[in-house]
């Protein structure tokens, strides 16, 4: 990578992140916002040696065929890197990096919001009082939910994000069950007060509250499968602040719909940004809380997340290994 690398960012980033970056590369910024065009992409991909992708950018191998020998680096703007075919990037020399840790308590914050929101018809009674209808008034039966101290929460993935989850859902009095294809160390376990449920299955049918917090990879597309998801007893609940494919949602749809599943709280979808009208509705009825996306959605992630993008450019640039590399092995 040259000293000062041409460095192409695909959307626009914090004014302070934009600003850092113009200082320190020959920066090429997309002002209006909107997503690259596929054919802006490869545009991209033929002059850049640096390439700052984010979620919204799909970097395949077909794309990957057409970048000029001059790009070096793609430094994911995010942690997920489930938009970029990585093995493709590395079989021809190009580094991945994202941006881990910055955003790990912001999203498991999301996490812990949507956990309260649902059993509790947070929702579902701020609308009340939002909509056209009237509220009649306090009532002993009305707009009961359900208790969130006492019960079990099933984490799927225990990394980072998992870990801070844990440690607020213990707060709340959940017990904190874990479903990793490999279990954690002894210590973090005890730190955690973490149960390792080596069947994904047997963890499914006994939890309260599932909270899906692995990453998507080909390994855990559909995880959440139709089969597994009718496991879940029908007073359980499913939050997911990862990634939307992990889980089959169009069986998760029909599972809440049937009243074979109590509810779900979803920061994200299996085809964003189009969501199914039918969790829309399940919305309305109060069976689900949606929100686009925004785990990591706040001022000092998004900046966080800017200076990690630049230490990594800056990393490799100098000749050494960027902190945050990302292996084909790891995906
Ligand atoms: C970002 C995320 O909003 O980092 C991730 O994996 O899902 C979010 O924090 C997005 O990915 C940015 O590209």
């Amino acid at each position: 990578l040259s000293r000062n690398p041409k460095v192409v960012i695909t959307r626009k980033l914090p004014d302070q992140v934009e600003a850092r970056m113009r200082e320190l590369f020959e920066v090429s910024l997309n002002e209006d916002d909107r997503p690259f065009s596929r054919e802006q992409l490869a545009a991209a991909l033929a002059s850049a040696e640096v390439l700052v992708p984010t979620v919204t950018d799909r970097i395949d191998e077909d794309l990957l065929s057409g970048a000029g020998a001059q790009l070096r680096l793609i430094a994911n703007f995010g942690n997920g890197v489930d938009n970029i075919d990585v093995a493709a990037a590395h079989a021809r020399g190009i580094t991945v990096t994202n941006t881990p840790d910055v955003l790990s308590q912001d999203t498991a914050d999301m996490a812990m919001a949507l956990i309260l929101a649902v059993p509790r018809r947070l929702t579902e009674g701020a609308s009340v009082l939002t909509g056209e209808g009237d509220w009649q008034g306090w009532s002993p039966t009305w707009m009961l939910g359900r208790r969130i101290s006492g019960k079990r929460l099933g984490i799927i993935g225990l990394g980072r994000v998992g870990m801070a989850v844990a440690k607020r859902a213990a707060a709340f009095g959940l017990s904190i069950n874990y479903h990793n294809r490999h279990r954690m160390s002894e210590a973090i376990e005890r730190e955690l007060g973490a149960i390792w449920w080596e069947s994904l299955d047997q963890m499914l049918a006994h939890m309260d509250i599932i909270s899906v917090n692995c990453p998507s990879t080909p390994a855990t597309f559909h995880l959440l499968s139709a089969r597994r998801l009718e496991l879940m007893q029908p007073t359980a609940y499913i939050v997911n602040t990862a990634r939307g494919d992990v889980v089959d949602e169009e069986a998760l749809i029909r599972l809440i719909e049937d009243g074979r599943i109590a509810g779900a709280g979803l920061d994200v979808f299996e085809h964003e940004p189009t969501v199914n009208p039918r969790l829309r509705a399940l919305a309305r009825a109060g069976k689900v809380v949606l929100s686009p996306h925004m785990s990591s959605a706040t001022i000092e992630s998004r900046i966080e997340m800017g200076e990690k993008v630049i230490i990594n450019i800056r990393m490799m640039a100098d000749g050494d290994r960027p902190a945050d590399r990302v292996l084909p092995s790891m995906v």
